[in-house]
């Protein structure tokens, strides 16, 4: 895959999918204009996990959009996902770079210039930079401001997602910082007709 379109990124989460069939949700967005995908699990088995990936990868490759696989290095590589996204409390990036090889997308989830700057040294494609917003999709984090999304954004040349709480109401006002995209989950997942609020946030990605 060459150049990677971040404008709208999607990370899942089967709690908010619910009794919906999880393939033919993200199926609908990615028609409509989610750009890349990132899988997200907290409680599969790493046998569950892994076929879900692999499905996943199905799907996303024939759309011909971008499948990362969050945290789990080793799910990455078995399924030959195109990218692993990792946390500051995941394996160091050097060493993920190490195991999944150059040719994968490496994303970061970042919350200061440091760590960024960091990022970007270390080899990452791009980094997600969050929560912006309070949200109740991850309870565990503290919202970083648009001064330091700015910041961030003049420290660093690689691409730069947003993550948290977002919607089609906030979203603007964070691509007008000269961000890559905008990642969501509730914002879409969450919304009865999924196909419709991807529509609502693909207007202001594009
Ligand atoms: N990382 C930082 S916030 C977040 C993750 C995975 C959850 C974002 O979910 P939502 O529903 O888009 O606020
Ligand atoms: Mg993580």
């Amino acid at each position: 895959m060459n150049k990677i379109d971040y404008s709208l990124y999607l990370v899942t989460d089967e709690d908010i999918i619910g009794d919906r069939d999880f393939y033919k949700t993200i199926e609908e967005v990615i028609k409509v204009g989610v750009s890349i995908v990132q899988l997200r699990e907290k409680k599969l088995s790493s046998r569950d996990f892994y076929e879900k990936a692999i499905k996943l990868k199905e799907l996303c490759e024939k759309y011909k959009v971008p499948l990362i696989i969050n945290d789990r290095v080793d799910i990455a590589i078995a399924a030959d996902a195109h990218g692993i996204h990792i946390g500051q409390s995941d394996l160091p990036l050097s060493i993920v770079r190490r195991m999944v090889g150059e040719e994968k997308i490496v994303g970061v989830s970042v919350r200061t210039v440091e760590q960024a700057i960091a990022a970007q040294e270390g080899g990452a494609d791009y980094i997600g930079v969050g929560a912006m917003y309070t949200t109740s999709t991850k309870t565990d984090t503290v919202s970083v401001s648009i001064e330091q999304l700015r910041r961030i954004k003049e420290a660093v040349s690689i691409p730069i997602v947003a993550i948290g709480g977002i919607n089609k109401d906030n979203g603007k006002v964070l691509m007008d910082t000269g961000i890559n995209g905008l990642a969501v989950v509730s914002a879409i997942l969450g919304k009865e007709n999924v196909g419709e609020a991807t529509r609502g946030l693909v207007n202001i990605v594009k």
